[in-house]
């Protein structure tokens, strides 16, 4: 497929004549360079799980039909997605887990960086997981959220649903989940098992491997799940705050660094840090002192709880050091292109990685670890204001394109936020003008750029639609990113393009709210790990009217989905119950049977399913047509 109109950013439109002018190679050229993709691997054909291989199916039924092995197209793309899915989860849960640690760690005096910023959350968590909290110290109680979280990654009770799964879902979603055989009952083993049994020579049952991936993806919602609640814990839970996002955060007159990547481990570190070396980088000349900005969720993380502006999101992160305005880019794990430190090369920006598991050739590596936080920022803000004084003015090209960003929709701040219009009943004004009809449903927006289409593109046409349908908008991760860059995280973008029952609903929260005016048109939830607040939404949502999460008009969309972990978090969207569209199409088309396992045999079992089309117009009609579906299926 080839793709000739790269963004729909104005900001990336204006940086890509000054990659060619610098000679730097662009995610965009790369993907030039790679068409045409190979057919077998887009359709999942081709399987490379033993060294008999690889094998390849020929998808027309001419050429091969088995594998060396004697596996058949159904168990090759099978074997292939569900071990897209344990990365995925593979991903989220080691972020959690660090998390966990750290909370621990703090608990016993080991990591003196960090403390408890959210006692009431701690509170809450404690609350959920049966802990005590009553006369009891804060590090006390700390300790054994910690330590019960991380009985996530250890139960060897394959029957019992893992503590964070039984402390967030409805009982109906559990039950169903148990059922099936997919409430997850550790991290760690539902994740090796899927590698296990991917193995040349074992499951070869295409249904069978499917619902094993399902019960790792149930494991990904789990890891997600305790990663942003524990974060909330270290470092507060979003409240609204205005920013800004796209490029034209980066300022000239400031030491510019960018936060990249997805753990707020560090990158809340080095906004600390920041605030304290302001006069040093004041001093070096930098008349602006220190600019932090983010990148991709990591840049998410910051915006929602600090107001730290979003300089882009994952396809354009090249562009970013193009301005030749970055004196540092700092990045911990996930998403961070390998091109950059050749990017950063062109320039005087220091490309920094903090991970000794997550190292990358080029790049400058200052290794992170909770127990020295403080020190190993300080060290990457010094390394960040020397960079700026080797800044050639000249170089430097900044497009004057920013939006601002109405951010920091937590489940706690919408519910907060609803309780200014009910304070008795909280949950009351969103469930009777979902039952009037002024909101017919709810869509999240998730997910990743990818090159195969416009960047940001099908995110804009295919919310725009469903603004104007009444439909409420939530957004998590590069997909929130984009509608931040684009303006539509304001209350100014709800007037111009929501719906009247939309509208009037946004404004009577909003007023209440104290903004004058209405709440944005898409409410920014976070992180990719931060879906799970959508999923708190939901399911506060289901228990109070005595319903399961796959009742609700609850739908999702993930238009440009890219990596293993958002295929992990399409799937349990789907295991969830919801209606889950993907504008990319994901490596199982060789496999009709897998195809329509998750497209049509799994609503029978779980709700959901996976609703596939690249076409923005047309997967916001079948959107609004399985928001409908719900609505009828609830009777409205
Ligand atoms: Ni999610 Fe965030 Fe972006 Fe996709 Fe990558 S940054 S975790 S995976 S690309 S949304
Ligand atoms: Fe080929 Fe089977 Fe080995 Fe896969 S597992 S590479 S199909 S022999």
């Amino acid at each position: 497929m080839t793709n000739h109109i790269p963004s729909s950013d104005p900001a990336v439109k204006a940086m890509l004549p000054r990659a060619k002018e610098c000679g730097v190679e662009t995610v965009w050229d790369r993907y030039q360079a790679q068409q045409p993709q190979c057919g077998f691997g887009s359709l999942g054909l081709c399987c490379r799980n033993c060294m008999k291989g690889p094998c390849r199916i020929d998808p027309f039924g001419e050429g091969p039909q088995y594998g060396i092995c004697g596996a058949d197209r159904d168990t090759i793309v099978a074997r292939q997605l569900i071990r897209m899915m344990a990365g995925g989860g593979a991903a989220h849960s080691e972020h959690g887990r660090h998390i966990a640690l750290t909370l621990l760690h703090m608990a016993e005096g080991k990591a003196p960086d960090y403390r408890v910023r959210d006692e009431a959350k701690l509170s809450a968590v404690a609350a959920k997981l049966g802990i005590s909290t009553k006369d009891r110290p804060v590090e006390e109680v700390a300790r054994d959220v910690a330590l019960k979280t991380l009985e996530d990654f250890q139960s060897q009770d394959y029957g019992t649903g893992a503590n964070w799964l039984t402390a967030t879902l409805t009982p109906r979603r559990l039950k169903r989940l148990k059922d099936a055989g997919l409430l997850a009952h550790n991290i760690d083993a539902t994740i090796t098992g899927v590698m296990a049994r991917t193995n040349v020579g074992c499951d070869a049952d295409p249904t069978n491997l499917v619902l094993g991936g399902i019960r790792a993806a149930i494991a990904d919602y789990d890891g997600m799940t305790l990663a942003t609640e524990l974060s909330d814990i270290l470092f507060g839970t979003p409240k609204p705050i205005v920013t800004a996002a796209n490029l034209g955060v980066i300022k000239p007159t400031a030491v510019n660094i960018a936060v990249g990547g997805h753990n707020p481990l560090l990158s809340d570190i080095v906004c600390d840090v920041a605030a304290e070396m302001q006069e040093a980088a004041m001093a070096a000349g930098a008349k602006d002192g220190i600019n932090i900005v983010g990148i991709c969720c990591t840049g998410n993380e910051v915006m929602m709880r600090h107001g730290i502006p979003l300089a882009t999101n994952y396809l354009s992160q090249e562009m970013a050091v193009l301005t030749g305005a970055l004196d540092a880019m700092v990045v911990d794990m996930q998403c961070i292109m390998p091109s950059m430190p050749r990017v950063a090369e062109c320039f005087h920006t220091q490309f920094i990685t903090t991970l000794d598991e997550n190292r990358i050739p080029g790049a400058l590596h200052v290794s992170f670890d909770e127990k020295h936080a403080d020190e190993a920022a300080r060290k990457i803000v010094e390394i960040a204001i020397a960079a700026f004084g080797r800044r050639d003015p000249k170089g430097v090209r900044i497009p004057d394109i920013k939006n601002t960003a109405v951010v920091g929709f937590s489940a706690e701040a919408i519910v907060g936020a609803l309780s200014l219009v009910n304070p008795d009943d909280t949950l009351k004004p969103l469930i009777d003008n979902v039952i009037n009809g002024n909101i017919q449903g709810v869509c999240l927006f998730a997910g990743c750029n990818n090159p195969q289409s416009t960047q940001d593109e099908s995110f804009q046409v295919i919310a725009k639609k469903l603004a104007a349908a009444n439909v409420l908008l939530l957004a998590t991760g590069c997909g929130a990113a984009c509608f931040a860059k684009h303006g539509l995280m304001t209350g100014e973008a709800t007037e111009q393009f929501a719906g009247p029952g939309l509208k009037a609903v946004l404004t009577a929260i909003g007023k209440a709210a104290g903004l004058g005016g209405p709440l944005p048109l898409v409410l920014h939830m976070g992180s990719c790990v931060d879906n799970s607040r959508a999923v708190a939404v939901a399911v506060a949502l289901a228990n109070k009217l005595g319903v399961d999460i796959s009742d609700l008009p609850v739908v999702a969309s993930a238009p440009e989905a890219m990596s293993e972990k958002a295929v992990a978090i399409g799937t349990w969207s789907v295991a969830l119950g919801l209606p889950t569209h993907l504008g990319t199409i994901p490596p199982v088309m060789g496999s009709q049977t897998v195809t329509k396992l998750i497209t049509e045999d799994v609503k029978d079992v779980l709700g959901g399913y996976f609703l596939v089309d690249p076409n923005p117009e047309t997967a916001a009609e079948k959107l609004l047509a399985a928001i409908k579906d719900r609505r009828a299926g609830l009777g409205l």
